[in-house]
C-alpha cells in the first residue's frame, strides 16, 4: 500500500480540524486577557496552530514518503510532517509546564535541548529502512527517558515552591504528559515504523487521537484556570 486509504485520510482531517479548532479556541480565550497576561495563551496558541499545519499537509497527502522497511513485505507512507511538527511544539509544551513550575533556566535548557534530540533522533529510526532504525529508537528512547526524569525530579522541584492551586495544576499535567508521552514510543515500536502490528490505519487513527489530547486537552486543561495563570505568570512583558 502506497497511497494513503481513505481511512487514513478521514483521521488527519479529523486531526487538522481538531488542531485548528483548538487554535482558535486559544486565540479567543487569549482575546479575554489583557497584554502581558497571554504567555501561555501565546506558546499554547503556537501548540495547536503549528499541529495544524502539519495535519493539513498531511490531509492534503504531503509530507510522506513510501518507504519499504527491513523485516516488510510492502512499502508503507512515512510521514516525515509529523517530526517537523514535534520537533517544534514538544518543546513548547514542556516550556508551558516549565513556566507554569516556575524552573529556573538551567532546568528548562536541560528540558528542551534533550527533547530536541529525542525528536530528531526519533526522525533518524522513522527514515531508516534498515533494522538500524532500532538503535536510533534505542538512543531516542534513552533521552525521552532522561529527559522526563528532568522533568519529575528538578522541575517538580520548583514546582513543590508554588502555590497550592498552581502546584495542583501541574501535577495534573505532568502526570498527564508522563502518561501520554510513553503512548509514542510504544506505537511507534506497534506501528509502520516498527513490527507493523496495528497497520497504517490504526497507527494514523491513534496518533491522531492522542495528539489532540496531548495538545488541545492539555491545553484547555492549562488555561482553563485564570486563577492558576495569574499566579504563575512569568516575570516577563
Ligand atoms: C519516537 C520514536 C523513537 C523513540 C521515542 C519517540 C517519542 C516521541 C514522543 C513524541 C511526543 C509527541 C507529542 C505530540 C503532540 O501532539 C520519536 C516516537 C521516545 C514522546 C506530545
Amino acid at each position: 500500500m502506497v497511497e494513503p486509504s481513505d481511512a487514513v485520510q478521514v483521521w488527519l482531517w479529523i486531526g487538522t480540524i481538531g488542531m485548528a479548532l483548538g487554535a482558535l479556541a486559544f486565540l479567543l480565550m487569549a482575546a479575554r486577557e489583557r497584554p502581558g497576561n497571554r504567555w501561555f495563551h501565546t506558546i499554547t496558541f503556537f501548540i495547536a496552530a503549528i499541529a495544524a499545519v502539519a495535519y493539513l499537509a498531511m490531509a492534503l497527502k504531503q509530507g510522506w514518503f513510501p518507504i519499504l522497511r527491513e523485516g516488510q513485505d510492502m512499502a508503507e507512507p512515512f510521514y516525515w510532517a509529523r517530526y517537523v511538527d514535534w520537533f517544534f511544539t514538544t518543546p513548547l509544551l514542556l516550556l508551558d509546564l516549565a513556566l507554569l513550575a516556575g524552573a529556573t533556566k538551567e532546568a528548562i535548557a536541560w528540558l528542551l535541548g534533550l527533547d530536541v534530540m529525542m525528536i530528531s533522533t526519533g526522525f533518524f529510526a522513522g527514515i531508516t529502512a534498515s533494522d538500524s532504525r532500532y538503535v536510533w529508537f534505542i538512543v531516542s528512547s534513552v533521552i525521552f527517558i532522561w529527559m522526563l526524569w528532568i522533568l519529575l525530579a528538578e522541575v517538580l522541584k520548583a514546582a513543590k515552591q508554588r502555590p497550592p492551586e498552581v502546584r495542583s495544576k501541574f501535577n495534573q499535567l505532568a502526570v498527564l504528559l508522563a502518561v501520554l508521552w510513553t503512548i509514542y514510543p510504544i506505537l511507534w515500536l506497534l506501528g509502520t515504523e516498527g513490527f507493523n502490528v496495528i497497520g497504517i490505519t490504526g497507527e494514523v487513527a491513534t496518533f491522531a487521537i492522542i495528539d489532540l489530547i496531548a495538545k488541545v486537552g492539555f491545553g484547555f486543561l492549562l488555561l482553563s484556570n485564570r486563577k492558576v495563570l495569574e499566579a504563575a505568570r512569568p516575570n516577563m512583558t
